[in-house]
């Protein structure tokens, strides 16, 4: 099955126009599910990161099980850049994954063309509120399941999709978020999921 992407130069679109000026793309998701270890993992420049390292302050607050081994965490975004080819780049941004930062997601969300929904198996419900806010802004996106060593329940797609109860046009995919090319077809879903909207929309009258 070929891109909807490695189209684009022959065509114009709006979304295509765009693309050529930049479109924002938030990551989102709950604590620890890996969306800075994603915005680093694919972006072309050094990433902006604002990971502080958490202290006796947050514990009994910062929900850690399941992340044992995190030491840091994102209090405002993570801001990174890549092109798709030469004629799409995404400005990304990570929002922060702990409840006490989600004041700033709706800000973050304003003029975002699409999201990417990172999930972690061993703590779904932590994705509700991704989901939620997502469906509120009407923004497009897909859902990425960043499979963690440990993750021994093996969850199929299929079972995720049911459990979060997603419709079947939102696109599904497995992910590993520390691998670029992982990644970095992530978004190429998302570019194609938001191409065909915008052909479906230009479609109707
Ligand atoms: N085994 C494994 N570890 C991962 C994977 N993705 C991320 N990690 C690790 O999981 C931890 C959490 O990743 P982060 O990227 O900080 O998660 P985050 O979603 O940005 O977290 P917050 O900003 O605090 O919400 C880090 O120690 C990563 O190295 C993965 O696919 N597999
Ligand atoms: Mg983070």
């Amino acid at each position: 099955m070929g891109s909807a992407i490695s189209e684009l130069p022959s065509r114009r679109t709006p979304l295509a126009d765009a693309a050529e000026t930049g479109l924002k793309i938030v990551i989102v998701g709950g604590f620890g599910v890996g969306k800075t270890t994603l915005v680093r993992s694919v972006s072309e420049i050094r990433p902006l990161n604002t990971e502080e390292v958490m202290t006796q302050a947050g514990v009994g607050v910062d929900e850690t099980s399941g992340v044992a081994a995190k030491t840091t965490t994102t209090v405002a975004f993570d801001f990174g850049r890549i092109s798709l080819n030469e004629r799409m780049v995404l400005y990304l941004f990570g929002a922060p994954g702990q409840e006490r930062f989600w004041f700033l997601w709706d800000r973050l969300f304003s003029g975002t063309l699409g999201a990417v929904v990172l999930v972690d198996t061993r703590r779904m419900d932590d994705s509700w509120y991704a989901i939620d806010r997502l469906e509120h802004h009407r923004t497009p996106f897909v859902v990425a399941v960043n499979r963690f060593d440990d993750d021994t329940a093996g969850y199929s797609l299929d079972e995720i999709r049911q459990a979060l109860a997603l419709p079947e046009r939102v696109p599904l995919i497995d992910c590993d978020a520390r691998l670029r090319q992982s990644g970095k077809d992530v978004l190429i879903t998302l570019v194609d999921h938001l191409y065909e909207l915008a052909m479906a929309q230009e479609m109707t009258p």
